[in-house]
């Protein structure tokens, strides 16, 4: 799929909405609309590619920064980071991204206060 298709590609352009968390030259972060848990985020490259594969290092370095500062300011203290390659396993979104899924604390919850500063 071409970048001018992608659905990730027009989230960082702006011309789709989202409830942007985080943004750099290289990396872009925002709530995924169908949350696992509260705080469900979705960090990319804003690098066009489908599978990690397809990535330079360069952008792919700056990546799991942004998952930590995310999941730091989402208070949580487990939580899952996942990235889904291909649809056999269960990648619907044909631009690299990383999931940020918090795991909520039985007894405190998540007090996720967003955006992330
Ligand atoms: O996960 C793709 C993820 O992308 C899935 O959790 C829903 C999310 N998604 C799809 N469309 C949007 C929009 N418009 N905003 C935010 N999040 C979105 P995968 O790993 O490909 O299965």
């Amino acid at each position: 799929m071409s970048s001018a298709a992608c659905l990730f590609c027009k989230i960082i352009k702006g011309d789709i909405p989202s409830f942007k968390l985080f943004e750099s030259d290289k990396v872009f972060a925002f709530l995924d609309i169908q949350p696992l848990s509260r705080g469900h985020a979705l960090v990319i490259p804003k690098f066009h590619g489908e599978k990690l594969t397809d990535i330079p290092d360069e952008d792919l370095l700056e990546i799991l920064p942004v998952a930590k500062k995310i999941a730091l300011a989402s208070g949580a203290t487990d939580f899952n980071i996942l990235q889904n390659n291909g649809r056999i396993a269960h990648q619907v979104v044909d631009h690299v991204h990383f999931h940020m899924i918090p795991k909520p604390n039985e007894q405190e919850g998540l007090g996720i206060s967003w955006p992330a500063k």
